[in-house]
């Protein structure tokens, strides 16, 4: 499977706005344009198709306008967090990563496999030096037995990706100025989302907005939203949302009344953690702009809350005074931003 049958994902309104990312979907999970026209809680939700495809994509590092590094899919476009890379167990990803920093970089994977090549580390000479390039190859694979009778886990799960050459052979300078984006690996079935939002914790920062500039997330009541969180830095955090709540496991989503998982709205998060969970947003509760913010209470203090803004069907978000609002330099949600957040 060529290049050319990649789905570019650009998500329309807030999701996209807010997150500031460009979202790329390699699993076949549809834009929001599905969403629109069918409400998740009426009928059954798109499912993620068996995995097994061999893709390729192009990766940039990029210095930002404003000193801070992004990962992007195309010249000019790197965001932070980086593009949202959606793949299904099974499928292998070839990805042709450009440093076009003046400082060695890489690209280091959380969860899925590769040879000792692709680790991305200077350490084992996975990086990449100032204008090169390099192919780093990730393997997914279903769950299953192997010969002496044990299970192995499958690939699937909420993971993440990041530089780990910048700065120190840990990647640390790199990650601090945003080198970092999330990878979800779908086993064939899962339920796809309408629409995603990236949220990470990096230091005091929400996606390395200073404290009290933290994004905003936008959508409709009724539709299946999927958040994915990431922890970097230097502390824990733990992370809240006001009014709906998930199963703590692989998918966030509960199996049957007899699933043991337990329901959560708060979960403690460190660094180099990620998780993942779907809701229908404003579910039991209703439209309305609905926190979500880091529980340690000093951090809340110092900024890191934001809102996961849920409007009716009308546009109109009850609750919701934007000159309140912390994150006053959010770029309408009308435009289809393609690049990241990268100032103040
Ligand atoms: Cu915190």
């Amino acid at each position: 499977m060529g290049r050319r049958s990649f789905s570019r994902r650009l998500l329309t309104g807030g999701a996209v706005a807010a997150a500031g990312l460009t979202s790329l979907s390699l699993s076949g999970a549809a834009g929001t344009g599905q969403a629109a026209a069918a409400p998740a809680a009426a009928t059954p939700p798109r499912t993620a198709p068996a995995g097994g495809q061999v893709r390729h994509l192009r990766m940039y590092a990029e210095k930002l306008p404003d000193g801070q590094l992004g990962y992007g899919l195309e010249k000019g476009k790197a965001s932070i967090p980086g593009p949202l890379i959606e793949i299904t167990e099974g499928d292998t990803l070839h990805i042709e990563f450009e440093n076009t920093l003046d400082v060695p970089a890489s690209l280091h994977v959380h969860g899925v496999d590769y040879d000792v090549a692709s680790d991305g580390t200077r350490m084992n000479r996975s990086h990449v030096e100032p204008g090169g390039t390099r192919t780093y190859t990730w393997r997914t694979h279903a769950p299953g037995r192997r010969k002496d009778g044990t299970w192995q886990a499958g690939s699937a799960g909420y993971w993440h990706y990041h530089d780990h050459v910048v700065g120190t052979d840990h990647g640390t300078g790199g990650i601090r100025k945003g080198l970092y984006g999330p990878l979800v690996v779908r086993r064939a079935g899962d339920i796809l989302p309408d629409r995603q939002f990236t949220i990470v914790f990096n230091d005091m920062t929400i996606n390395n907005r200073p404290g009290h500039q933290s994004p905003d997330f936008r959508c409709t009541v009724g539709e299946r939203i999927e958040i994915i969180s990431i922890t970097h830095g230097e502390f824990y955090h733990t992370f809240h949302v006001h009014g709906h709540r998930w199963a703590d496991n692989r998918t966030g989503l509960l199996t049957g009344p007899d699933d043991p998982s337990r329901v959560v709205d708060n979960k403690i998060t460190g660094p180099a953690d990620s998780f993942g969970f779907q809701v229908i947003a404003g579910e039991h509760v209703g439209a309305g702009a609905w926190m979500y913010h880091c529980h340690v209470q000093s951090h809340s203090d110092m900024g890191m809350a934001g809102l996961l803004l849920i409007a009716k069907p009308d546009g109109t978000i009850p609750g919701y005074d934007p000159h309140h609002s912390a994150a006053t330099a959010e770029p309408s949600p009308d435009r289809p931003a393609a690049q990241g957040h990268t100032g103040h």
